[in-house]
């Protein structure tokens, strides 16, 4: 709680200095708008310092901000975030192995529901069945939430296409890219992988205590930056898009976006959600191929169930319920 307070008063520092970029603002301003004390008005910048703003102070005058960091942070992100609860807590790494494996461990430790962890880099990022997710510095967008949905256990990978619709709305918003979804989890412009979402359950017998979906978006990634064997099959947002794209901007947006349909699929379930995803999906009404870990399947892909299980009819007419597979789209 007592974190939380300070987030909010750096917050308002910060949103007090990013309106007046021009003007000096007193400490006693600051203490007032911010509603501490002058002492922890200083000892704020003193921080803010830190990670890399930059201040000119002047006696009788006060402060004036001069300069805001290249790389992000939590005050960065956070500023504007115009969520109730996603996003609140934030946990930003500069290096991580996994924000899995760090959002695990917060949600063991009861951090609250929309507690997000961040990094810039993630040494061992991994995908589905210990797949590696490659992660490289300051490019990306690295993060895991932790949600805590009353829901039952069979209802959990609604979440992944649930977050793959927050994800592409915040894209397409803050880009104005077009980008696709294939089941389950991968979301594409024009074929290639931009984004991965891994959901990973904590559960104890039949009751979810957490689940932590991870995010991974290669958004300023150069092609240089991907290794040989993924090269022809990945992109990011700014290869598509020929531009850099504010990566702060977009978690903000994709938090705000997540927040209302999580909140929508809470209390009119999945019907919804299902609608917009199917909107976005590629393999609905295509032949493909399912490898699962029982075998592979060749069929139309004809739909999800409100479960989001994919329906495949095979060539006799029969249809096979797909709970969790790698999907080529054939044509
Ligand atoms: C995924 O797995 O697509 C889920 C990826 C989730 C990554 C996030 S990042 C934040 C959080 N922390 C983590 O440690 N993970 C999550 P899957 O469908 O199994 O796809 C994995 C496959 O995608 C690999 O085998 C590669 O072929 C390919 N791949 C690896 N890195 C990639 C990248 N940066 N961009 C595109 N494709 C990639």
């Amino acid at each position: 709680m007592a974190e939380r307070v300070q987030s909010e008063i750096r917050k308002k520092l910060i949103d007090a200095f990013t309106r007046n970029e021009t003007e000096y603002l007193s400490g006693q301003h600051l203490a007032d708008i911010a509603g501490c004390t002058r002492t922890a008005v200083w000892k704020h910048i003193e921080e803010l310092r830190k990670e890399g703003f930059e201040f000119e102070a002047v006696r009788r005058k006060g402060y004036k901000i001069i300069s805001i960091p290249d790389n992000m942070s939590a005050d960065k992100i956070t500023l504007g975030l115009n969520t109730e609860f996603l996003g609140r807590n934030l946990h930003y790494h500069d290096s991580v192995e996994s924000t899995q494996k760090n959002a695990y461990k917060l949600a063991y430790d009861n951090a609250e529901e929309g507690t997000v962890v961040i990094a810039e880099e993630q040494t061992a990022g991994r995908g589905r069945m210990d797949r590696k997710w490659h992660s490289p510095k300051y490019t990306g967008i690295w993060m895991s939430l932790i949600l805590r949905p009353k829901i039952p256990i069979p209802k959990a990978p609604q979440l992944t296409l649930i977050t793959a619709v927050g994800v592409v709305q915040a894209i397409e918003e803050v880009t104005g890219l077009l980008p696709e979804i294939k089941w389950p989890n991968d979301i594409l412009i024009n074929g290639k992988k931009i984004t991965g979402i891994l959901t990973e359950l904590q559960a104890e017998s039949d009751r979810i205590n957490s689940i932590i979906i991870g995010i991974g978006i290669n958004v300023n990634t150069g092609i240089e930056d991907f290794p040989e064997d993924i090269r022809t099959i990945a992109s990011s947002l700014a290869i598509e898009s020929e531009k850099i794209i504010d990566r702060e901007k977009l978690i903000r947006t994709i938090l705000e976006k997540l927040e209302k349909l999580y909140l929508l699929y809470l209390e009119k379930g999945f019907f919804p959600i299902k609608l917009m995803w199917e909107s976005y999906a590629i393999s609905i009404g295509k032949q493909i191929t399912a490898r699962t870990l029982t075998g592979e399947i060749k069929g139309k892909a004809t739909g999800i169930t409100e479960d989001g299980v994919l329906l495949i009819e095979d060539l006799a007419g029969e249809i096979h319920n797909i709970y969790s597979a790698d999907i080529q789209i054939e044509g």
